[in-house]
C-alpha cells in the first residue's frame, strides 16, 4: 500500500534509524551517512561513517526536527578502528546507554557502550567493547518485566558468517541453498547495562509449516537489521533480508522465539541496503527507514524517512511500497 512519507533531515544524509520514546518526546539515532570517498564493496568498506547525531520531535509526520548535534565520535573510542555503523539507545535508572557497532583495530566489528545521563547525549564511551560481542546493528527491545533484550547480527560486511556458538571460525562459512540460515543473535544485558548476561542465542525463524528458513530462502532469510517490538501481547523481530532488499517480519511469544515468519513490511527502496525501526508515539504506529532518492545517480548516501505503519484485526502488518 501507498503511504505518504516523510524525509526527516533533509540537509544531510542520515540511515539506519533506531528510535523510542523517552520522557513522552520522539528520539532518533541514525548512522550518519558520509562522502568517505571509499569505492563501493560488497564489504560496505564505503559506509566509513565517522560520528553521530541525535534527533528528536514531538510531531513525526509534521513537527519539527531537532539535531541536537554530534553526539559521539570515532576518535573519541580508545578501541576504535573504522565504520561506526548503525547504534542503539536504551534508559535504565537514570542513565542513556548507547550501543554502537564498529571495527576494532583488527578490523573486528566489535559492540561498545557510551553513556549519557540526556538522551540526546552526549555519549561517553566505555574503555572496551562489551565482552563476547561480535557483527554489526544492536537493537535493544525493553521487556515489560524490565529485561533488556540485545538483538544482533549482520551478514557479509557485518561478519557474522566468521561466528558459530559465539566462537571465531578460522574460516568463515556462509551457508548456501538447503543448508540452514544464518540466525540473528539475542542476548540479555546485564543488570549494569554494561555487558550479556548470557551466551548470546540464535533468534530462529520458521516457516508457515514450523520448517526452519534454509540459506537459500533469501526472500524471507535473515540478513541483518534486526529490530524488535510489542504489538498486542506478541513479539515481533523484523529485519531486512539484505541481497533481496525486502523488511520482513516474524512474531512469536517470547523474546527469544522461536518466531514464525509473517511477511513483507517494506518492498525495495531505492538503494541496495534498507534497515527500519518501528515506534508507537501518540496512538500511533510508525516505520522509520531510509533510501537514497535524495542521492540518486550520484551517490549510495542514505535518507531517513517515516510513515505511519497499521496492523488488520490479526495483528498483521500491511505491507508498504517501498518507491511511492
Ligand atoms: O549502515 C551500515 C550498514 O548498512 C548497517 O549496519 C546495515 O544494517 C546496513 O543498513
Amino acid at each position: 500500500m501507498k503511504k505518504e512519507k516523510r524525509y526527516l533531515v533533509p540537509g544531510d544524509y542520515m540511515a539506519d534509524p533506531a528510535v523510542h520514546v523517552f520522557n513522552g518526546r520522539l528520539y532518533i539515532y541514525p548512522s550518519h551517512d558520509w562522502e568517505s570517498g571509499i569505492g563501493e564493496n560488497d564489504n560496505g568498506d564505503h559506509f566509513d561513517m565517522k560520528d553521530y547525531h541525535v534527533f528528536s520531535t514531538d510531531d513525526v509526520m509534521n513537527g519539527e526536527i531537532v539535531d541536537h548535534g554530534k553526539v559521539l565520535e570515532v576518535k573519541d573510542i580508545p578501541w576504535a578502528g573504522r565504520q561506526l555503523w548503525d547504534c542503539d539507545v536504551a534508559f535504565k535508572d537514570g542513565k542513556y546507554y548507547m550501543y554502537f557497532p564498529l571495527k576494532d583495530q583488527n578490523d573486528i566489528f566489535r559492540i561498545g557502550v557510551a553513556v549519557s545521563e540526556k538522551p540526546e547525549g552526549p555519549f561517553i564511551p566505555e574503555p572496551d567493547p562489551m565482552r563476547g560481542s561480535y557483527s554489526i546493528d544492536p537493537a535493544i527491545f525493553k521487556d515489560e518485566d524490565g529485561s533488556y533484550y540485545m538483538y544482533f547480527g549482520g551478514l557479509w560486511g557485518g561478519q557474522l558468517q566468521r561466528y558459530e556458538d559465539n566462537k571465531a571460525l578460522e574460516c568463515a562459512h556462509l551457508p548456501e541453498g538447503e543448508e540452514l540460515a544464518l540466525p540473528s543473535r539475542v542476548a540479555r544485558l546485564s543488570d549494569d547495562m554494561l555487558q550479556f548476561a548470557e551466551e548470546p542465542k540464535p533468534i530462529i525463524i520458521l516457516d508457515e509449516n514450523g520448517k526452519r528458513l534454509t540459506a537459500g530462502d533469501n526472500e524471507r532469510r535473515f540478513f541483518e537489521a534486526s529490530w524488535v517490538h510489542k504489538y498486542s501481547g506478541k513479539y515481533y523481530f523484523t529485519y531486512s533480508t539484505g541481497d533481496t532488499h525486502l523488511l520482513c517480519y516474524a512474531t512469536g511469544d517470547s523474546p527469544y522465539g522461536p518466531f514464525t515468519y509473517q511477511g513483507v513490511i517494506l518492498t525495495p527502496v531505492v538503494g541496495w541496503t534498507t534497515h527500519h525501526a518501528i515506534a508507537e508515539f501518540k496512538g500511533k504506529w510508525y516505520l522509520f527507514h531510509h533510501d537514497c532518492v535524495p542521492s540518486e545517480g550520484q551517490t549510495w548516501l542514505r535518507s531517513l524517512k517515516v510513515c505511519e505503519l497499521e496492523y488488520d484485526k490479526d495483528g498483521k502488518i500491511l505491507t508498504i511500497e517501498g518507491t511511492d
